[in-house]
């Protein structure tokens, strides 16, 4: 327990009194605890009850946490994707539940103001705040690729990453390198625990993350100074316990043996698995496949047609090459097709009246299922049992096609 804010945080008010100062909806304050019950369904002691009333209740209660949030060398997709929800309500009520005392996008003041602000939250919070990072650090001829107010960026990592209650390691940059550490790795960047090894620090690798995990982290601390089960990468297993093909909504496709070929192929546009275009989905644990970003259903890199690239994967993201297949751990091993119950044609199958029937019903259809193989050829996208449809629009007569 490290009871981040008790006494010396008497400035900070509730989260409870803060929406109320600042007119947000109690509507608004239990749509976030619901999504928050999504994001971490077990794991968090804040979120381990029944109802979002009750998730509200205890937040509620919580003083808001001082956060101080680091820029190194990142694309601000972290920063982006935390404050780019649909509704936008969500991302003013994102900012009243953590006190915000620095970040370099979000603030009004520059130069020496900024500077300022940074010392004034350290030396207020010193020991009390959380530390979020994002972006790698540049370590190669003592850090000279990144400097910040004339400081190394290692050594404002030192600083106030050093002086702070936890460190959380926001995107796979922060979490261990991310893009800026694929080979040749010019600037020599790394992630916060190989320069703060001995530091409390929560991985929430991502390109970018969901910002539900990065709350429920920094809210569950707040409340009673704990942090959530980690696994061997530091990384929360409320948030990184599955891997995505594990719940992928392609999956069907994959067992039957559809797979995409070609971006742009009948599979592709139909939504069929994307193993054989690279997806590294069967080896990434995250929880995008059911935990989508910007609160809207099916963003999410597989949701809009692309391969997982398994960005939150170190051995993985930005280390294998895009198209080169994982190996399946999964212990089912998938039948080659699964028997439809009722045939493409609308005529019942000869599978299901196989199964009503007797064994050599069964034999008819095992003989069906075989006849029902994909082709291997890398241009046959034809779905076995079903006649190649007549092209509906002709290109050459459209308005396109003139
Ligand atoms: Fe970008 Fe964050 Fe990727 Fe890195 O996310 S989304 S490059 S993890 O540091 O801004
Ligand atoms: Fe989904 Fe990828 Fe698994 Fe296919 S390989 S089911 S697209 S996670
Ligand atoms: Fe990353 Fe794969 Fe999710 S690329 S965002 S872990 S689907």
């Amino acid at each position: 327990m490290l009871g981040i804010l008790s006494n010396s945080a008497k400035s900070l008010e509730s989260i409870d009194d803060r929406l109320m100062q600042c007119g947000v909806s109690r509507r608004a304050f239990l749509q976030f605890c619901s999504s928050l019950m999504v994001a971490a369904p077990f794991g968090l002691a804040i979120t381990d009850k029944k109802t979002p009333e009750e998730v509200g209740a205890g937040i509620g209660k919580v003083i808001r946490p001082p956060v101080v949030w680091l820029h190194f060398q990142d694309c601000t997709g972290c920063t982006e994707t935390l404050l780019r929800p649909s509704h936008p309500d969500l991302s003013d009520l994102i900012l009243n539940v953590i006190s915000l005392e620095y970040h370099e996008t979000l603030m009004a003041g520059s130069g020496k103001q900024a500077e300022q602000s940074l010392r004034d939250a350290v030396t207020k919070y010193h020991g009390k705040y959380v530390c979020v990072v994002e972006g790698s650090i540049p370590t190669r001829d003592n850090g000279v690729y990144m400097k910040l107010a004339g400081r190394p960026a290692m050594e404002v990592l030192q600083d106030v990453g050093g002086k702070a209650a936890a460190i959380i390691a926001i995107g796979s940059c922060a979490a261990w390198g991310g893009i800026p550490s694929a080979d040749p790795a010019p600037t020599g960047a790394v992630g916060v625990a190989d320069l703060l090894p001995s530091k409390a620090i929560i991985n929430l690798p991502g390109c970018p993350p969901n910002p539900y995990t990065l709350l429920g982290v920094v809210l569950q601390f707040a409340a009673d100074g704990t942090l959530p089960e980690l696994d061997h990468e530091r990384r929360p297993k409320f948030a990184y316990d599955r891997d995505i093909h594990e719940h992928c909504p392609r999956r069907p496709h994959f067992d039957a043996g559809r797979f995409v070929k070609q971006f742009g192929d009948q599979g592709h546009r139909e939504g069929w698995c994307l193993y054989e275009m690279g997806c590294k989905g069967p080896d990434t644990h995250a929880g995008c496949s059911t935990r989508h970003f910007n609160e809207i259903p099916d963003v999410w890199p597989i949701g809009i047609g692309a391969p997982c690239i398994g960005c939150t994967e170190k051995s993985i993201a930005f280390r294998m090459p895009m198209f080169q297949v994982v190996q399946i751990h999964t212990r089912a091993t998938p039948p080659e097709a699964y028997a439809p119950i009722v045939a493409p044609q609308g005529k019942t199958s000869l599978i299901a009246a196989g199964l009503a029937g007797v064994g050599a019903g069964a034999l008819i259809g095992a003989g069906w299922v075989a006849s029902r193989k994909f082709s291997n050829k890398a241009d046959d996208d034809r779905v076995p049992g079903i006649e190649e449809d007549k092209p509906e629009h002709d290109a050459s007569q459209s308005e396109i096609g003139k």
